[in-house]
């Protein structure tokens, strides 16, 4: 990819603002850390929002430690980005597109799903963050449905990873045709357009993923680097589809890019102590 493609705002002489609601994770390689470099590499202006603190554990084999931030503060934060950017702003808004990663609790999925309850959003693309490690199996499972019943029917675009696909659409997924088949699924219980994604967790040479827009169904195949996931892929893959979307692409055209950006990002990844190496998103550079 050459800077002029990727610094490129169709139409505008201002980058198109995109914001990600999301975690932190400390170590930089996922959540809002990856959103945001992923946004200034695609030449999107980003904000994050920070729902909670991830801290891995290398003392209890890398555990997610996960502090949520103050419900209150979550809140504070989406009333002054949208106050500064969105409709509230006064101005026109320029704050259509919003990325929704880690929520991580049922009262925190509610705050957020309050603000987006205007809608405000034209583009709301979820990665639906279900299980993280070091939570009390009973917690995520509350979590997991409140995603489900409250912020799933805001998305317009979402990309479950394969447990999550299995768990969104209730089937089990071995091959490329059952892929579909939750692809399809997914797409009928949200609307949304699906980018569901196989990673290393398919067997065969390929990193195979599909989309699906009630229309169209493509996949979307790369040869696989390594068989390990990387960390900030999934952060990576949406938060491309944000700000292409954001740019004018058409979701089919965003998930394409998102693809392409992200297979250079794991083809450049950067080497970590913990058991995940970090995905570089200047790696398409
Ligand atoms: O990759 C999923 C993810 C998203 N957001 C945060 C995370 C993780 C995984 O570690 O910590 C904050």
């Amino acid at each position: 990819m050459t800077s002029a493609e990727v610094t490129a705002t169709p139409d505008r002489t201002t980058p198109a603002v995109v914001l990600a609601i999301a975690g932190s994770e400390a170590t930089g390689g996922a959540g809002a850390q990856a959103d945001l470099k992923t946004f200034q590499e695609l030449g999107v202006f980003g904000i994050a929002n920070l729902t909670c603190i991830v801290s891995f554990d290398p003392s209890d084999s890398w555990n997610h430690r996960f502090v949520p931030v103050d419900q209150a503060v979550i809140a504070h934060q989406l009333e002054a980005t949208t106050a500064a950017y969105g409709a509230a702003s006064g101005a026109p808004s320029v704050l259509d597109t919003v990325k929704i990663g880690m929520l991580g609790s049922p009262a925190t999925i509610e705050t957020v799903a309050s603000a987006l309850a205007g809608g405000a959003f034209t583009n709301v693309v979820l990665d639906p963050v279900l299980i993280c490690k070091g939570q009390e199996p009973g917690h995520a499972l509350d979590t997991d449905q409140a995603l489900k019943a409250q912020i799933l029917p805001l998305a317009t675009f979402v990309t479950p990873n394969h447990f999550e696909a299995e768990s969104l659409s209730g089937l089990e997924i071995t091959d490329v045709e059952s892929l579909k088949a939750a692809a399809v699924r997914i797409h009928e219980l949200s609307g949304a357009a699906v980018l569901a994604k196989g990673g290393v967790r398919l067997t065969g040479p390929d990193a195979v993923d599909v989309f699906y827009d009630g229309e169209t169904l493509e996949v979307l195949s790369a040869p696989k680097v390594g068989e390990v996931a990387v960390s900030g892929a999934g952060c990576s893959l949406a938060a491309t589809v944000t700000a292409e979307l954001a740019k004018g692409a058409t979701p089919l055209e965003a998930a394409r890019t998102a693809k392409s950006f992200v297979t250079a990002g794991i083809r450049n990844r950067v080497a970590s102590g913990a058991p995940f190496d970090a995905l570089w998103q200047g790696g398409p550079r």
